[in-house]
């Protein structure tokens, strides 16, 4: 069976559960006020974690991908009629796609949705069966969820990547703690929303604190991170550049890289010290981070360069955003520690070269050095500019 019949079918099913369950149970204000409450902490939920998500699906890539979510659809299945269930899923899934996901492509996550609202129908079905939502069939309804979503992704993965290790489609270990813990705590949101929807706003602060507590940690090691600014150490960049690259060319989606190098930085250095140079640094990495998005990956490349992956930015976009960076930087207004005390200083340019997947090159050396070369370009025109790769084929041209 191909990949495709697979994921359609699914979906179809899935759709065919909502309608089927629509009308089952009467929905009256409370539910509705329920599933209010569920999708606001949702969305509160998807935003406050939007950064640390993108990041784990980047370090997750290869692998089924888990995440928390389930505990607002579990919840759901818990004290939702069907309807606002799927609808409730529907929304976070949607909303964590907009802001955190854009590169998973648009049909997984469809699927995702199918595959919870399926799990969540099959949950609540057994939880009816055995008629009983008290404390001991409970954690079998958990069960049953869990076993339905990891069981349907698996089969899709096993599918669309015949050819590498089946053990790669199970969770590991961890990721099945992750998910047993989402259920658990969907578990006691709905205990919780039973006593009165304030005790929510708790359980969600407790849920973030320990969201940023535990996962941040997964990819925030200081040997990825370069002390000085806070941005990716060039060793990490080009490690998660590569990966981005690999995903770009599977699923056929431009990538851009810029090559960010300071204007007369040693003169800057001579005038006002070494240490007000490190300053300006981390303002210019600010900079930087404040002008792109939560799915780029700005990092530092030595000295006074900075690179940034530009994930689905195609060469007709990549002058526009570089151009945003040259002018944000050169608006800057920076407080440094002179040799004269705290000094305001203004007036710092860079120079920027531009470089993108497919246009420029093929693999992730060659693309820097494109956007490189393009950045040599700007220093002799004048400096304070951007300038975009010249296009070069696989088998030739300056990164061959
Ligand atoms: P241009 O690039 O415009 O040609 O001139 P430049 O002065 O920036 O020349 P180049 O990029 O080759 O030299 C980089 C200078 O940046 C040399 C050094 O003084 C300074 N620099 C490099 N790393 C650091 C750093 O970590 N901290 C500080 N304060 N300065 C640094
Ligand atoms: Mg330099
Ligand atoms: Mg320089």
């Amino acid at each position: 069976m191909s990949v495709r019949i697979f994921v359609i079918a699914v979906d179809m099913l899935a759709i065919s559960v909502v309608a089927g369950t629509a009308t089952l149970v009467p929905i009256d204000r409370t539910d509705l006020l329920r599933a209010a409450v569920l999708a606001g902490g949702a969305a509160i939920y998807v935003e406050a974690t939007r950064g640390v998500e993108r990041m784990r699906q980047v370090v997750t890539e290869g692998r089924p991908y888990v995440n928390l979510k389930w505990m607002w659809a579990f919840t759901g299945v818990l004290i939702l009629p069907p309807p606002l269930t799927a609808g409730l899923i529907v929304l976070t899934y949607s909303h964590g796609w907009l802001r955190a996901s854009r590169r998973i492509l648009a049909y997984r996550t469809v699927f995702s949705v199918s595959a919870v609202i399926l799990a969540g129908a099959t949950a609540g079905t057994f939880l009816y069966a055995i008629s009983g939502s008290d404390y001991a069939t409970l954690p079998m309804g958990g069960l049953a969820f869990l076993f339905v979503t990891d069981a349907l992704v698996a089969f899709a993965f096993l599918l669309s990547a015949p050819t590498r290790p089946g053990s790669q489609a199970l969770s590991s270990r961890n990721d099945l703690l992750i998910e047993a813990g989402s259920l658990g705590l969907g578990f006691a949101m709905a205990a919780v929303l039973d006593d009165g929807p304030w005790l929510v706003v708790v359980l969600l602060l407790t849920v973030l604190a320990l969201h940023r507590a535990l996962l941040v940690d997964q990819y925030l090691s200081a040997a990825n991170t370069d002390p000085k600014t806070g941005l990716a150490n060039a060793g990490f960049w080009h490690k998660k550049a590569t990966d981005e690259l690999a995903l770009a060319q599977r699923d056929s989606k431009p990538l851009g890289v810029l090559m960010i190098d300071m204007d007369r930085f040693k003169a800057f250095n001579d005038q006002y010290g070494h240490l007000a140079g490190d300053q300006a640094l981390k303002a210019i990495a600010d900079a930087i981070k404040a002008e792109t998005r939560d799915y780029d990956l700005a990092g530092r490349f030595g000295g006074e360069e900075f690179a940034v992956l530009l994930p689905g930015t195609s060469a007709f976009e990549i002058g526009h955003t570089a151009e945003r960076i040259r002018r944000r930087i050169a608006a800057l207004n920076i407080t440094i520690d002179s040799h004269a005390g705290p000094t305001s200083v203004d007036g710092l340019t860079c120079s920027i070269g531009a470089a993108t997947y497919p246009d420029a090159a093929a693999d992730i050396d060659k693309l820097v050095l494109a956007a490189d070369t393009a950045t040599y370009k700007a220093k002799s025109a004048g400096r304070n500019q951007v300038q975009l790769a010249d296009s070069i084929t696989p088998s030739g041209g300056p990164g061959a």
